[in-house]
């Protein structure tokens, strides 16, 4: 017999560092999708990623190319807007400083396109230095279209509609452009240990 019940009062939870729960959130156990619109499928032989705009020279890779880049596996916490996070989650993807070997800018924004039509963007100082990827893979398996698959960009730091699915590039701007979200209300940064969730935080 244990010793402790476990009674009818609800399922402990595993053990849960508060240290890494933002201000507001809850954790869940499963992955939420939330989508602004229906979810795009970009075949892998008809998908390229492309940087682009304040560069000397574009530059694309289909994605044999990209996957044939240096990769890293790494695991995260990640916090959406609604309040949610899920602690733990384990990705394989390009870092962003990889990718931007390949590009010449002197701009300090980048606005992150993806199929349907999204935007977010973002200061190159939040996606540089290890904070930011284009992932393929959760948890060792393909990326599902729900989550973005086949590509999506990861910028675990912020709340995760920063997090574009279906990304399919970045264009270097020299001024802040809010995008889809931010435009509608949302915080133009959105660190979550800040709760910068409106554009009033
Ligand atoms: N292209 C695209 N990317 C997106 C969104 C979207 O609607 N379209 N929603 C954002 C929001 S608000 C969140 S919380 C996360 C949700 O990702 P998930 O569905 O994998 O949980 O994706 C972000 N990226
Ligand atoms: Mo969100």
């Amino acid at each position: 017999m244990p010793l402790f019940s476990r009674g009818f009062h609800g399922r402990p939870r595993r053990d849960i560092d508060p240290a890494r729960v933002p201000p507001g959130q809850y954790v869940v156990d499963d992955f939420p999708v939330l989508s602004a619109g229906p979810t795009p499928r970009t075949a892998p032989d008809a998908w390229s990623f492309t940087i682009q705009g304040a560069v000397g020279e574009p530059v694309s890779w289909t994605w044999d190319e990209f996957a044939a880049l240096p990769s890293e596996t790494f695991t995260v916490d990640i916090h959406c807007v609604t309040k949610w996070s899920k602690l733990g989650t384990t990705w394989t993807g390009v870092s962003i400083d990889t990718l931007l070997e390949h590009a010449d800018t002197e701009a300090d924004y980048v606005t992150a396109w993806s199929d349907g039509d999204y935007t977010t963007n973002l200061a190159l100082e939040d996606i540089m230095g290890g904070q930011a990827w284009v992932v393929h893979t959760f948890e060792g398996e393909p990326l599902e279209p729900e989550h973005g698959g086949p590509a999506r960009l990861l910028v675990p730091h912020l709340y995760f509609w920063k997090s574009a699915k279906w990304v399919r590039g970045l264009t270097f701007t020299a001024d802040d452009e809010p995008g889809f979200w931010e435009a509608a209300g949302y915080h133009n940064h959105g660190d979550p240990w800040r709760e910068q969730r409106y554009w009033s935080d």
